[in-house]
């Protein structure tokens, strides 16, 4: 593991030695892509190194959002104001060791929040508690920043979370790949290309071990967007960007806060006294985008007391997975009313987009067994 570690630092190091101007451009982009396929090697030799980690947290809920921060920022004292949960809190740093689960209720919605251990610099390399909140994060709907409004360094976070693959605030580059059995890599565009060369995507592409493919770019794609994409590993996730403590912060400060941060927005809180925090739950349920589905059995009148709480952009298939086990292997297909109909009653299959009220009807294979397995799971036929 060691040698992989210090082949990345080599290569950081040349990085850093190379003179940047248009001439080495491709050769720096060349180098980039190489530690970024290191970091993946590295990642796999890890999860495969048989110790397992520390903890697992079981995601539940509708959405599950993390709280990443430095240690003694405030992060347990905010999941208990958020959610009631208790997770020790303390004046000393890395008071809290492992992933502790709160719910947060929201119109309906059940949004699980994750207290963590405070980030080091180096958690992606697996220092601290590090690898295990970065893969935590990783896999959340939703990054809440916490940052201590006395102590700010906010680039650092973010840094430590690009360097696991993670993308804050970001579309995924418009780049397709697809893989082809001979013919080497064909690099084509849709737009003028500004950035990179067809010759830098190809040499990228076998940085990551493709070398028979047909890569389209949609955009003026920069040397870090062709890596993002050909990577593979990327993961987007948006974020909120907090400042707790304000309650120690008056108008200059807050005012100082607002300078330092230009790009984003800020949400000045108290965890200890409670301001700002409805409007914190608020931002929360919004940056989540839920969308309710109203199911109706076939032949039946539409049940509006519960709606099904989805994430937008939610299909049929995602629909299915939220209703009881066995109607997902008799789904025949699928009538739905609404704004993501082309006409009322549009039978659609398990790919169809789903929009906020739509209203569902599934329909199920007859004779297919799956009513005997779960005789109640079904709409009645
Ligand atoms: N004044 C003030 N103090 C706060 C606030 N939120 C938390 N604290 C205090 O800050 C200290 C650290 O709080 P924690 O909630 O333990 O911080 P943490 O981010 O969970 O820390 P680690 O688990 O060590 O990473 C405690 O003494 C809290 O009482 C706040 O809004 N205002
Ligand atoms: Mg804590």
């Amino acid at each position: 593991m060691g040698s992989i570690e210090e082949e990345i630092e080599r290569l950081e190091e040349e990085i850093r030695k190379t003179p940047h101007n248009k001439a080495t451009e491709g050769h720096i982009g060349k180098l980039r892509a190489k530690i970024a396929s290191l970091r993946i090697e590295r990642e796999k030799r890890a999860k495969g190194g048989g110790g397992g980690l520390g903890y697992a947290v079981r995601k539940s809920g509708h959405a599950t959002v993390a709280l990443v921060g430095y240690p003694s920022v405030g992060k347990s004292t905010l999941l208990t104001r958020l959610t009631g949960a208790e997770s020790e809190a303390a004046a000393y740093e890395f008071t809290t060791t492992t992933i502790i689960p709160g719910m947060l209720s929201w119109h309906g919605a059940n949004i699980q929040i994750l207290d963590m251990p405070g980030l080091v610099t180096g958690a992606a390399q697996g220092r601290g508690r590090g690898r295990e909140v970065i893969s935590v994060a990783r896999s959340s709907d939703l990054l809440l920043f916490i940052i201590d409004g006395q102590h700010l360094e906010p680039r650092g976070l973010l840094k430590e979370l690009e360097n696991a693959a993670i993308r804050v605030d970001r579309a995924p580059p418009s780049i397709s790949l697809t893989k082809a059995e001979r013919g080497g890599v064909q690099v084509e565009s849709t737009v003028k290309l500004t950035k990179v060369t067809p010759k830098l995507v190809t040499d990228i592409a076998r940085e990551f071990g493709i070398h028979n493919a047909l890569i389209i770019l949609r955009q003026d794609v920069s040397i870090d967007d062709v890596i993002d994409s050909l990577a593979g590993n990327r993961v987007y996730i948006p974020s909120l960007w907090i400042v707790n403590k304000a309650d120690l912060l008056d108008t200059a400060a807050r005012k100082k806060v607002l300078e330092k941060m230009p790009k984003v927005r800020v949400h000045f809180i108290s965890a200890a006294t409670g301001e700002g925090i409805e409007e914190l739950k608020d931002a929360i349920g919004h940056a989540l985008a839920f969308i309710r589905i109203f199911m109706k059995p076939q032949g039946k009148p539409v049940d509006r007391e519960e709606p099904l709480i989805l994430r937008r952009g939610a299909t049929i298939r995602e629909l299915l997975q939220n209703l009881p086990m066995g109607l997902s292997s008799s789904f025949s297909s699928a009538l739905v009313w609404g704004r993501s109909a082309k006409f009322p009653g549009q039978r659609v299959s398990r790919d169809h987009r789903l929009e906020d009220q739509d209203i569902v009807t599934i329909l199920v294979l007859r004779g297919r067994g799956a009513a005997t397995r779960s005789p109640a799971s079904g709409p009645a036929a």
